[in-house]
């Protein structure tokens, strides 16, 4: 007779690891090392992908904390010029395409831990030494303490604490959380500039082409963001629909009236 391991049920309430997951984050950290950031390509993948997976395999998966990835922190520490930190907050793609064309400028994504790990999903099981591709905790229905939110936030802080001069942050306009003292940006990374090495935070508030203006810098939300900064020191300016993002929008919506004054 032989015994077969009894098939695994879902455990999680969230998407399981990514398939691949370890090649495809030793495959991000050489395309960025060796193709898009040449200056760094003295960096170790090996140890920086084996650095990753050991932060949360054969861990429980709800025990995640920021210790786990001090490792991978150090091996993948990089500086970046002051004044091109931009944050974002519910406005992903276009804070990303904004940098792509700015390509001096940096978000969390353009430096070599947030690509590795941008739209993937891991974690792994405290009675396993493989990753659960089945499912992973979701933050809100099973804990706010698994290995990917724990990694963002980790990260994030670290982006934050680095950044120096201007820095700016891309916000959502036409969504009702335009600001959101819940979110990364909100929660974590506001709190955790240096008023000593960053005078000042632009904030872009960008509205969808033909979108709703739910929130403008002059909108009580981003008053919060404002008192916020004054409290830390840190002078803040805002700007609705900042030219140089706007244009971006425009890029596929250019026969829309709105797109015409803008040129
Ligand atoms: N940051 C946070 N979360 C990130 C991220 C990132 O760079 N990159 C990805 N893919 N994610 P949101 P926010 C994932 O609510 O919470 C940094 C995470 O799973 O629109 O304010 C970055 O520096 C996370 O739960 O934005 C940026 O400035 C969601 O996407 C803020 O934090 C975050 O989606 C953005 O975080």
């Amino acid at each position: 007779l032989k015994w077969y391991p009894a098939p695994k049920h879902k455990e999680w309430n969230g998407p399981g690891t990514t398939p691949h997951f370890p090649e495809i984050v030793l495959g991000r950290c050489y395309t960025y090392t060796q193709v898009l950031r040449p200056e760094l390509r003295h960096m170790d993948c090996q140890e920086i992908a084996k650095a990753f997976m050991r932060a949360f395999l054969s861990k429980d998966p709800c025990s995640s904390a920021e210790q786990d990835y001090q490792q991978l922190l150090r091996l993948t520490n990089q500086t970046i010029p002051c004044g091109t930190s931009v944050f974002w907050s519910k406005s992903n793609e276009l804070a990303h395409q904004y940098t792509k064309v700015q390509w001096a400028m940096f978000t969390l994504e353009d430096m070599l831990v947030g690509y590795m790990a941008d739209n993937l999903d891991w974690c792994g099981d405290h009675s396993s030494s493989d990753m659960n591709y089945e499912s992973c905790p979701h933050w809100r229905k099973d804990c706010t303490t698994n290995p990917k939110s724990v990694f963002w936030d980790a990260v994030s802080r670290r982006f934050a604490e680095n950044a120096c001069g201007v820095v700016q942050v891309v916000l959502n306009g036409s969504i009702s959380n335009t600001f959101d003292r819940n979110s990364t940006f909100g929660r974590v990374e506001i709190h955790n500039l240096y008023p000593g090495k960053v005078p000042t935070l632009q904030a872009w508030v960008m509205h969808d082409v033909g979108g709703v203006h739910r929130h403008s810098c002059s909108s009580p939300d981003i008053n919060d963001l404002k008192l916020i900064l004054r409290n830390r020191n840190i002078r803040f300016t805002c700007q609705d629909d900042y030219r140089p993002i706007k244009f971006l929008q425009c890029v596929t919506n250019s026969e829309h009236s709105s797109c015409n004054s803008v040129m």
